[in-house]
């Protein structure tokens, strides 16, 4: 359906997977996709254009719907004929008609089912499926009880994301019902993910309990690495800091980390799943190895039945 040799996505992360790492992705078989962020309409056409240059294999746009560029980007996506578009952090079926009248295949991230069948309903192509095992913003939901739900609730390609790091993950997404995975965390190490290296340095160095979820009191919860940012943000979220502040305080962190690497300042996201990131590698390595590895495993899995 999206030409791809696998079925792996790399998840639009905002501020870190730009031109370059998306087309890393697809010429390594996967879809690479672009991440819109928060950042104006003309830095992802840029990017959309980079990637091009450097693949003629498909690519994907991330348009997440909390920017105030949002509307911009998803005129953008059409103008520049991007051959797939996914969506997060909301609901995309404002923007449907005009994105299947430019052949553009959409797939939104849900986090719930009520989600899935409106999006079933309008004519997505796929869905992703996301647990709150992910980096970023999170639903209520985990992947284990997520996917099976959403798959239950549509006729359409599930793709689960959330905590999926390797071959096991893979293989356990597609007991779970789906067709594809999609990981963000694991391409944080990726040869070609040009965040600062004291943010891909933390990743590498993460253990399992090492990331938390902040932002909840204002309805938008962001999981991130422990870092001292986080436990301060954690401790005016809980400490009665007014909203505005608090909005105030996360302004710009996600940024802060990707480019300074600031350990006070900046929002270092990361899923659940960093802890089992152990080396800096091509982007094309990390996608053929996650498949490798499910291989057996989804071959093996016989030895459970008679
Ligand atoms: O979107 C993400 N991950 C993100 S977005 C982001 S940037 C950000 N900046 C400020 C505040 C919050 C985020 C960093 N990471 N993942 C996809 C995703 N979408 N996860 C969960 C959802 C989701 C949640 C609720 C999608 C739809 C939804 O309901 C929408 C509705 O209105 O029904």
């Amino acid at each position: 359906m999206l030409g791809i040799e696998y079925p792996v996505l790399q998840g639009g992360m905002a501020w870190i997977a730009d031109g370059r790492l998306a087309a890393a992705v697809s010429e390594g078989g996967g879809l690479g996709i672009i991440a819109s962020g928060s950042a104006p309409g003309e830095y992802v056409r840029e990017q959309i254009r980079i990637g091009k240059s450097l693949t003629d294999k498909p690519i994907g746009v991330n348009i997440m719907l909390m920017s105030p560029y949002a509307e911009e980007i998803a005129k953008i996506v059409a103008e520049e004929k991007v051959d797939v578009v996914t969506t997060g952090a909301g609901n995309p079926s404002r923007y449907m008609k005009d994105w299947k009248a430019a052949g553009i295949q959409v797939i939104p991230v849900v986090a719930s089912v009520g989600l899935a069948k409106l999006m079933t309903r309008l004519g997505a192509s796929a869905l992703i499926a996301e647990g709150g095992e992910s980096g970023g913003h999170v639903g209520e939901l985990t992947t284990m009880v997520l996917v099976p739900q959403v798959c239950d609730a549509t006729t359409l390609p599930v793709i689960a994301a959330g905590g999926i790091a390797d071959g096991r993950g893979v293989a356990a997404a597609f007991m779970l019902g789906a067709c594809g995975v999609q990981l963000g965390t694991r391409f944080l190490s990726a040869e070609e993910c040009t965040i600062h290296p004291v943010y891909k340095e933390k990743i590498l160095k993460a253990n399992d309990l090492c990331t938390m979820v902040t932002g909840k009191r204002l309805g938008h919860p962001v999981r991130s690495l422990r870092t001292q940012f986080a436990r301060d943000y954690s401790d005016a979220e809980y400490g009665g800091m007014p909203d505005d502040e608090l909005e105030a305080l996360g302004e710009g962190a996600l940024r802060r980390a990707v480019q300074d690497g600031d350990l006070e300042k900046g929002c270092f996201i990361a899923g659940q799943a960093a802890a089992m990131v152990k080396r800096v590698q091509p982007a094309a390595e990390i996608v053929k190895e996650i498949m490798e590895e499910a291989e057996p495993i989804l071959k093996g899995a016989s030895k459970w039945v008679e």
